[in-house]
């Protein structure tokens, strides 16, 4: 089967969304946190996901797709100081519509930058999808930025920040999207995603 990369769309509307089945895979977190080179990097492409230093880049639901089996999504990202109450108020809605009302979303990525000890925005973010029932991962990223030690210390505190509001934590990778580290491992578990949902559908076909 064909691996090519292509750019299908952007939205603001979840009513005009693509209407297949195919598994979703969406990317969220803190502006500039690296969502977008994240998905160049499982697409395989440099730049087909716009990114940019300055935070804001993302606006709208970006739709691509890796073969004919997937949709990678790139969503704008929350914390951007910038923007203004309406503006955000847009993102809200935008967002957490998507995220609860999107039954083909097989999963979403939280990323978490881990040079970076754990950030309040992050945790309200992630109790909110807890809240609403939605299933995520969490992705430790731009983990090359800060030595072995404080990463890892960033991410131990991060999870010991979560067990406070979770029993179980949810499946966790370490990546640095800028020196292709990580990203394998995190491939292979959206392959096996893509491959159990095409096993359900063919058991679920009358
Ligand atoms: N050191 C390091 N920098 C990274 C990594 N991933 C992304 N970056 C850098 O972080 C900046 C932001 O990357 P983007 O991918 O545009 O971030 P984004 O999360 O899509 O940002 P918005 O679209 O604004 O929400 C860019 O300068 C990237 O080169 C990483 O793993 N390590
Ligand atoms: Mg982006």
């Amino acid at each position: 089967m064909s691996q090519e990369a292509q750019y299908i769309g952007s939205y603001v509307k979840i009513e005009e969304l693509p209407q297949t089945n195919l598994p979703e895979f969406a990317f969220i977190g803190r502006s500039n946190v690296g969502k977008s080179t994240l998905i160049n990097r499982l697409l395989g492409r440099k730049n087909l996901a716009h990114t940019s230093s300055q935070p804001g880049k993302t606006r709208t639901i970006n739709f691509f797709s890796l073969g004919q089996d997937r949709y990678y999504v790139d969503l704008p990202g929350y914390g951007y100081a910038k923007t203004s109450k309406a503006q955000r108020h847009q993102w809200l809605q935008m967002v957490y519509n998507y995220l609860t009302n999107r039954p083909q979303l097989a999963c979403v990525f939280v990323l978490i930058d881990a040079s970076i000890p754990p950030q309040t925005i992050d945790l309200n973010f992630i109790n909110n999808l807890g809240e609403y029932g939605v299933p995520f991962c969490l992705v430790f990223t731009k983990i090359d930025k800060a030595s072995t030690k404080d990463i890892q210390r960033n991410i131990r505190n991060f999870r010991e920040k979560m067990q406070q509001h979770w029993e179980e934590l949810p499946p966790q990778f370490q990546i640095s999207a800028l020196k292709n580290r990580g990203i394998d491992q995190l491939r292979q578990y959206i392959n096996s995603i893509v491959a159990n949902s095409q096993a359900y559908l063919q058991t679920s076909m009358p």
